[in-house]
This record gives structure tokens, C-alpha cells and sequence, in this order.
């Protein structure tokens, strides 16, 4: 226990976002709305102030652990909603354990339903290109797959985590036929492409789309071959803290991710940026749970599926 009261498993959780053991926005997300239902149910005293400082210190945690995706913040918001008007434990408690299970059922079914209208898209012959690992995306190759459409893939490898060996073993497992390609070869291999699938970690107000790095160049590279980029994204993978103006912090790695320093000349410096952001420009559009959206309806989006109040906590910080 340390000393806002979050228990171990909770700072377990919330390190291995950090050290990515846990990763893909949504998963985080889920693994979220999880730990503080743990957080909520494992507290077994009726000191109403100490189960909201606990859940404080909690949230604050998971918050702080990684600071790119939205899907994070949307994810503690909503289980945390309502919580301050809790006047009893008990209350407070089955309000944070149904919100959560709400949260993950809701987060577990956008996934699906995404892969059912994004699959609409994929006709039998087509080779997609995908790039890092992303469920939503891979949810839609699949639910091709399964309606019997013979659908390749080209994954790019995502350095330096190389996620792209999680998405061939995923698509393998499938029988999916897939290729793995070095992100520097998504422009040569572009030709070869019908259509584009990504993820998304964050979906600005303007429709920007934040991703893995190398995803703007990915865009581009599609714009110019005139094949659609499209991304998969649940709603809470848009951001009601870019109404408000902020803008996303874009997560930079240790550089020991890349490369040993001990194999660079002394003074050398090393950037890992690990996500980038394409313009709402470059987007064809964004398949979500709710339907197929224009990214230029990201505003609306936000205000119709997590609220207004959702764009008024996010003025709060
Ligand atoms: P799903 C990942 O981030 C990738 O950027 C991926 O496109 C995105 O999350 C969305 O993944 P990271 O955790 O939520 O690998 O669609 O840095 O699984």
C-alpha cells in the first residue's frame, strides 16, 4: 500500500502500461476500468473519504501512466462518473464496480460491431495494408475472413516495438494470409494495396487522427495511390480534452528502445517518438461503433456519445 492507498495490484496495472506489457489503446482502456473496480471492491472499511482517496490515488496513477491515448482518460472518467455524489461506501463502491463492468462490456462490443460494419468494406481479392497492432482493425480483417472473403494482409513490422509480429501471428492463427513488411517499405508495396486499415490511440476535434508512429506517413503514401486510409476506433478513442483546446502529448520512449547507446559515437542523441498525428485531411473515414463517420464529425461525435459533461471534466483537468 503506498501512501494515496492504492493497493499493488492497482500500481502493478498501472506500471505495466507503462512498460507496455499491457498495451493497444483499448486494452488499456479496459485494463483501467478494471483496476479500479478491483480498487473499489477489494476496500472493506465504511470511511467514505478513504475510498475516495484511494480511487484519487488511483486514478491519478493510471492516468500519469501512459499519456497519449485517450482511450486511458475516457476510460477512468467514465468509471469514476457520478462517484463524488456518493454520500455512503457501499454506494460508491457498486457505483465504481457497475460502471466499470459497463465500461468494459460496452469497450468489448464497439470492438465486435466495429468488425461487422468495417468488414462491408473488404471484398474478396483485396490486400490490405495494416500498420502496428490494432484490435479494432484486425477485428475488421476478421470478421471479412469469416463471412468467407479471401483477404491478404501486409503488416508493416512498427519499430521498435515491432507490434507487426503480434498482427502476423494474430492473422496466422486466423489463417489469414499475411506478409511483414519495414515501415520504409510501406511506399513501394503501396501499389500492391486496396485499402488501408489502422487504429487509432487518440481522435482529435478537428478529426485528426493520433497513431503509431509512422501512421502520417502511411496516409500519404495512400493518398498517393489513391487507396483509402481508414481507421477503426471505438468512441472513446475520441477526445473530449482537444474541445477544450489541449492539445496531445505525444509519448517519447527511452531512446535504449532504438539502440544501444554503446553502438553510437559519443554526442549522438536519439528520439523515440512512438505516435504521431495525420490530419483529418488524409483520412477517407473512420469506422466506429456507431457507424461510419467523416473525420470531420469528431466534434459531433464527442458531444453525442460521451456528452457534454464529459468535455466540461476535461476543462477540470
Ligand atoms: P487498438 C497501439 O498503441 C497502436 O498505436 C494501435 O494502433 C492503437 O494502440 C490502437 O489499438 P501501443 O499501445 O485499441 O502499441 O485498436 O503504443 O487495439
Amino acid at each position: 500500500m503506498d501512501t494515496d492507498g492504492v493497493t499493488l495490484g492497482l500500481i502493478e496495472i498501472a506500471d505495466s502500461i507503462k512498460s507496455m506489457e499491457i498495451r493497444g489503446a483499448g486494452l488499456i482502456a479496459r485494463s483501467a476500468a478494471e483496476a479500479l473496480r478491483q480498487q473499489a471492491q477489494e476496500y472493506q472499511g465504511d470511511d467514505l473519504a478513504e475510498l475516495h482517496r484511494r480511487l484519487e490515488g488511483s486514478r491519478r496513477s493510471l492516468i500519469s501512466s501512459r499519456p497519449t491515448a485517450i482511450s486511458l482518460w475516457n476510460a477512468v472518467q467514465a468509471t469514476l462518473r457520478g462517484s463524488s455524489k456518493a454520500t455512503e461506501t457501499e454506494e460508491l463502491r457498486a457505483l465504481v464496480i457497475s460502471n466499470a463492468d459497463r465500461f468494459i462490456e460496452r469497450s468489448s462490443k464497439a470492438v465486435e460491431i466495429i468488425g461487422r460494419i468495417g468488414s462491408k468494406r473488404l471484398k474478396s481479392g483485396m490486400a490490405v495494408l495494416t500498420h502496428c497492432n490494432s484490435k479494432a482493425a484486425l477485428g475488421v480483417i476478421k470478421a471479412a475472413h469469416a463471412d468467407g472473403k479471401d483477404i491478404s494482409v501486409y503488416a508493416t513490422e512498427s519499430r521498435p516495438w515491432r507490434q507487426g509480429l503480434l498482427t502476423v501471428r494474430d492473422l496466422s492463427a486466423a489463417q489469414i494470409p499475411s506478409t511483414l513488411i519495414i515501415d520504409s517499405a510501406v511506399r513501394w508495396i503501396m501499389k500492391e494495396v486496396d485499402i488501408v486499415l489502422v487504429g487509432a490511440d487518440t481522435i482529435c476535434s478537428n478529426g485528426a487522427l493520433i497513431n503509431k508512429i509512422g501512421t502520417s506517413q502511411v496516409a500519404l503514401a495512400a493518398e498517393e495511390a489513391r487507396v483509402p486510409f481508414i481507421v477503426c476506433a471505438e468512441t472513446y478513442k475520441f477526445s473530449p480534452k482537444t474541445v477544450m483546446g489541449e492539445l496531445v502529448e505525444i509519448e517519447e520512449r527511452d531512446a535504449r528502445e532504438i539502440v544501444d547507446p554503446r553502438e553510437l559515437p559519443a554526442g549522438v542523441k536519439v528520439r523515440n517518438p512512438v505516435f504521431d498525428s495525420t490530419p483529418a485531411e488524409h483520412i477517407d473515414s473512420i469506422v466506429t461503433e456507431i457507424g461510419v463517420v467523416s473525420p470531420y464529425a469528431a466534434y459531433e461525435v464527442i458531444v453525442r456519445e460521451l456528452g457534454q459533461e464529459s468535455i466540461f471534466e476535461a476543462n477540470e483537468g
